[in-house]
């Protein structure tokens, strides 16, 4: 006979799948919080009564608008905007803005809904929100980009605000594209705010934010292997993805002495069995953040091989960290990792793993760090940003990676005060769900029924 938890999910997910039509990384999200939380809202009834899960599965307001702009040959395009404002109990909506040709409705509820997780795991007061749109930034020129992002902000900008909601980057939202949306932002509010995360350093940014996500998937799992007497020093790491979350989880594995073996973009992956090297790496940010290139150019320039048209999850490692896109890892992979002796993920991107995966991991109980726990690094980084905003100062280098370093360390804590199992074993999954949940649950219990 079924548990009676297994009864509750189901039923819990048939509503929200009648919901939210369509919207499957919506679902896929939801129900791994679902799996998490019911056994622990069994011995706690008083949130079953509140409805919590009811409520954080509902956003608390979508925006969803026109993006008209005009191209380099004078063509009219119109885009699709969305701001999903999830959950406000512990501060401010926060989170990033993804641009990209696949951007919907669900994918950025699915985002939106990880993101409270996440931030409650922070430590920090920061709600939840995501936002983006379905512009593709390839190919575009500079001034394409900011004609576009001058029109995003223009409908954005009244629904945002630095007590309200503070958006920040995702894929396809870097440096430049912030940069030109805080443009338009002060433009026509006539306010210089921290509106906007993940800002140059001259106009209010904080040093280590453009680093500090995929500096914290590693801060990460190097604190899951300490709990094996373990570290990164010697081991054979592969990363999916080239941009910004890959390439500062590349330079801090090669600062605590790891070896990284692949990058990738959506069109296939490189394989260097001698090592990407920081002189390599510097080639790696100069091809894709000014000339926005391929990393097929990287085989070409270092003599290694290029694999087309696949992803990196069949070479040969003992980390693999997944830093471009969710679902990017299936079950299939999932095994060929753990029979080529892959024991670690850390997950740099949101959901890369789908649930067949995850359930490989937790089968061979190698040691997994879900996207919620283990990317937080980033939004805890801009969380800081907002701190330094408020305050009118900046931190130091120093000042700003102790902090990043003891927030991915106290997370890394609540997973395993949460997640550890009679066996010794700590399901990290479990540990974040149930870690994150607790404070914005409290807080809306205290709310009312708002
Ligand atoms: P970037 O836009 O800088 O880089 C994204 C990388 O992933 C590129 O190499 C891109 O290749 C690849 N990629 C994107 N979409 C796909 C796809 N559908 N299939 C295959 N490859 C793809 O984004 P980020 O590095 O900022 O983000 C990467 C991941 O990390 C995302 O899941 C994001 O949600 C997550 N994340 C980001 C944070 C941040 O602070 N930036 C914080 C926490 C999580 P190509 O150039 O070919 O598109
Ligand atoms: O997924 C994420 O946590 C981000 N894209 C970063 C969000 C932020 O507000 O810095």
């Amino acid at each position: 006979m079924a548990d009676i938890s297994d009864v509750k999910v189901n039923e819990f997910m048939a509503k929200v799948i009648a919901k939210n039509q369509g919207e499957t990384e919506f679902h896929q999200a939801v129900k791994e919080v679902v799996e998490s939380l019911m056994p622990f809202l069994e011995e706690h009834p008083e949130y079953q009564f509140s409805k919590i899960l009811e409520r954080m599965t509902e956003p608390e307001r979508v925006i969803m608008f026109r993006i008209p702009w005009t191209d380099d040959s004078g063509d009219i395009q119109i885009n699709r905007g969305f701001r999903i404002e999830m959950n406000s109990a512990i501060g401010p909506y926060k989170g990033g803005l993804r641009f990209h040709p696949t951007v919907n409705l669900g994918i950025l509820k699915f985002l939106a809904f990880e993101q409270v997780f996440k931030n409650s795991l922070t430590t920090l007061p920061m709600g939840g929100g995501k936002g983006g749109s379905d512009f593709d930034p390839k190919g575009k020129s500079d001034n394409e980009v900011m004609r576009f992002c001058q029109s995003f902000m223009t409908e954005l900008q009244r629904h945002i605000g630095p007590n309200t909601d503070v958006p920040a980057g995702d894929i396809g939202v870097g440096g430049r594209e912030i940069g030109y949306m805080f443009g338009q932002y002060k433009r026509i509010r006539n306010e210089f705010t921290g509106i906007l995360t993940g800002k140059g350093l001259e106009w209010g940014g904080s040093l280590i934010r453009p680093e500090a996500t995929g500096y914290g998937a590693v801060y990460f799992a190097d604190e899951m292997l300490k709990t094996r007497n373990d570290s990164m020093k010697g081991k054979t790491v592969v990363i999916s993805g080239s941009g910004n979350v890959a390439q500062y989880a590349v330079q801090k594995v090669l600062q605590l002495g790891g070896k990284v073996v692949t990058l990738s973009d959506s069109n296939g992956y490189i394989y260097d069995p001698d090592g990407i090297t920081e002189e390599k790496l510097d080639f790696v940010l100069e091809l894709k953040n000014i000339r926005r290139g391929r990393i097929s150019e990287y085989a070409e320039k270092y003599n290694v091989q290029y694999v087309e048209g696949k992803r990196p999850w069949e070479v040969k490692c003992d980390c693999a960290l997944p830093c471009a896109t969710q679902n990017e890892i299936d079950v299939d992979d999932a095994r060929t990792l753990v029979k080529n002796g892959c024991y670690l993920v850390s997950e740099g991107a949101n959901m890369p793993s789908t649930p067949e995966a995850v359930d490989i991991y937790l089968e061979s109980k190698i040691l997994y760090g879900p996207g919620k726990a283990a990317n937080a690094g980033g939004v805890a980084v801009s969380g800081l940003e907002m701190s330094q905003n408020s305050m009118r100062l900046s931190w130091t280098r120093e000042e700003v990676d102790a902090r990043l370093k003891t927030i991915m360390s106290d997370i890394h804590e609540t997973c395993v005060k949460y997640g550890k199992d009679e066996s010794g074993y700590t399901n990290y999954v479990n540990g974040a769900n149930i870690g994150g949940f607790l404070k914005v649950a409290n807080a809306m219990m205290a709310h009312g029924y708002v």
